[in-house]
């Protein structure tokens, strides 16, 4: 695993909301994340655990945006070793800014042959925290390209977004009316090969066009949280339990559902 940064990666990350680097698993990582990310989707698939996909109605354009199956690493032991892997924590908390870092959820997100373009949004607004420092990462797990549903961004787009969002539905471009000041912005598009990963802050607007081709385009991403989040009211993604026992203002903090990966006092 290549996980050395260069300062000139952590400004590009800073400036523009995304960064992208290439050969970051050797060949038989690569193998190894292919393998636990089609293990654990086809495990989840074949338990149909309502709540962590969105294959419940495969005919909806949104299951046809992609696979999507959240929080891998809760029910595959090798996922689970591939996304708390420490590493890769402190490759987000380096990139980010901030002392520790924490899962808010893993998720494999494969595109389908001919699946839908995945429209414009912010990750953040869907989360139970608000963050400025939140910072996800995508693992290509095919070559990524323009015909088969790269991911795009806009450049600098984390810098002004504020918490409002839209839902990933049929209209591409829907997270505009909302930012009509980012409508002249040049997105870029982010190509890379297999084995690259791609970070992006969670307030940066981000999408990727339809796939075009005979073969499903595979990512396995992981989204983290800042050390010191506190909840804001919603749920997505956490247990009933949990949820239930939260007041807006506590600390997220629970070691099974948001696990500290890295925290920079760890290194020595
Ligand atoms: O893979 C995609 O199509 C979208 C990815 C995305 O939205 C994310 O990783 O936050
Ligand atoms: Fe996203």
């Amino acid at each position: 695993m290549n996980d050395e940064l260069t300062n000139q990666q952590i400004e590009f990350y800073r400036t523009n909301g995304f960064v992208a680097i290439e050969n970051f698993l050797d060949p038989d990582e690569l193998e190894d994340w292919r393998r636990c990310t089609d293990e654990s989707v086809a495990e989840r698939l074949g338990n149909s655990v309502e709540f962590m996909t969105n294959q419940m109605q495969p005919d909806d354009f949104y299951a046809r945006v992609f696979t999507q199956c959240l929080r891998l690493a809760d029910t595959h032991a090798g996922m689970r070793d591939l996304i708390h892997n420490p590493r890769l924590g402190r490759m987000g908390a380096a990139l980010a800014g901030i002392e520790g870092i924490r899962v808010w959820h893993d998720q494999a997100l494969i595109k389908p042959s001919y699946g839908n373009p995945t429209a414009w949004h912010l990750d953040v607004p869907y989360w139970s925290f608000d963050s400025r420092d939140a910072i996800s990462c995508w693992v290509a797990l095919d070559d990524a390209t323009l015909a088969n549903g790269c991911m795009w961004y806009i450049p600098g787009s984390h810098l002004t977004a504020r918490f409002e969002n839209c839902n990933i539905g049929e209209n591409l471009a829907a997270l505009f009316t909302i930012y009509p000041e980012w409508r002249s912005i040049e997105p870029r598009p982010v190509p890379c090969s297999a084995g690259s990963i791609v970070w992006h802050n969670g307030l940066t607007a981000h999408a990727a066009g339809a796939n075009m081709t005979v073969a499903p385009r595979r990512a396995m991403t992981c989204a983290f949280m800042p050390d010191g989040c506190t909840f804001n009211g919603k749920r997505n993604v956490l247990r009933e339990d949990l949820f239930d026992s939260l007041e807006i203002g506590d600390l997220l903090n629970d070691e099974i559902q948001n696990t500290l990966v890295w925290h920079n006092s760890w290194k020595n």
